[in-house]
């Protein structure tokens, strides 16, 4: 047996069932993904920190911020504020703010992460690497469900597993985007740390979460072979 540890993407949660899918949810899952834009990093809009707070209201577990957002600054200080778990900066929007950003995450007790999109160089982040708690690799273009699946990323998760112990860093890695039967094999090969889920691996297989759920443990155990616990 093996502990996955899953995010479902609260993005594509059913709206209409939103009590009933957390309340079902926070038995099984380590913390929730709670996507942030602002129209202009990704020409999209979805989650915000009001969300964060209504969804507290039914779970204790940690919300995993991802910033998709031109102005990282502003979002920080308002995910502070609402003492959001992790905090994850868009790492093509933080240079010359990273260490003070990644700093003021810390010194409120907070951790703090950072994303990669598909074509950002692993040496952006490299100044800063050692100080992270979570480093999400996009395995699709940001700021959509339903993007085609980027298989070449999978060689950046299994870097960022060797630079971490090779240097003792102690990030955990974390894969976002299109995590679904088609792909399980190769990205459970590839062994993130934390798997983020949305519609095509969860939300959107059957019309209950419980019956979601069951499917998609039975594809992931299908299709890898390992037991999930
Ligand atoms: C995309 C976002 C993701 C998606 C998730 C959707 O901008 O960061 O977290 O919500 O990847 O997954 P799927 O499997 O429905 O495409
Ligand atoms: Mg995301």
């Amino acid at each position: 047996m093996e502990h996955i540890r899953i995010s479902p993407s609260l993005m594509t949660m059913n709206l209409d069932k939103f009590k009933e899918e957390i309340t079902f949810l926070d038995q099984h899952i380590d913390s929730f993904h709670v996507d942030i834009m602002d129209g202009r990093f990704v020409p999209n809009l979805s989650l915000s920190p009001w969300f964060i707070q209504e969804t507290r209201k039914l779970t204790s577990k940690p919300m995993s911020a991802h910033l998709m957002v031109m102005d990282p600054s502003f979002w920080v200080q308002q995910l502070i504020d609402i003492r959001c778990e992790i905090i994850c900066l868009p790492a093509e929007r933080i240079n010359g703010i990273a260490f003070r950003l990644i700093d003021q995450i810390h010194a409120a007790g907070l951790k703090a992460g950072v994303v990669l999109n598909p074509e950002t160089p692993l040496d952006t982040i490299m100044p800063y690497i050692d100080i992270l708690d979570k480093i999400t690799v996009m395995t699709v273009d940001p700021g959509f469900a339903g993007q085609r699946f980027l298989h070449k990323m999978l060689d950046r998760i299994r870097e960022l597993r060797t630079l971490r112990e090779q240097n003792s860093y102690h990030y955990e890695i974390e894969l976002d985007g299109s995590t679904n039967k088609s792909h399980w094999k190769a990205i459970h090969d590839a062994k993130p740390d934390v798997y983020v889920i949305g519609k095509s691996g969860l939300f959107g297989l059957t019309n209950h979460i419980e019956n979601s759920w069951e499917q998609m443990k039975q594809e992931f155990e299908e299709t890898t072979g390992q037991k999930f616990a």
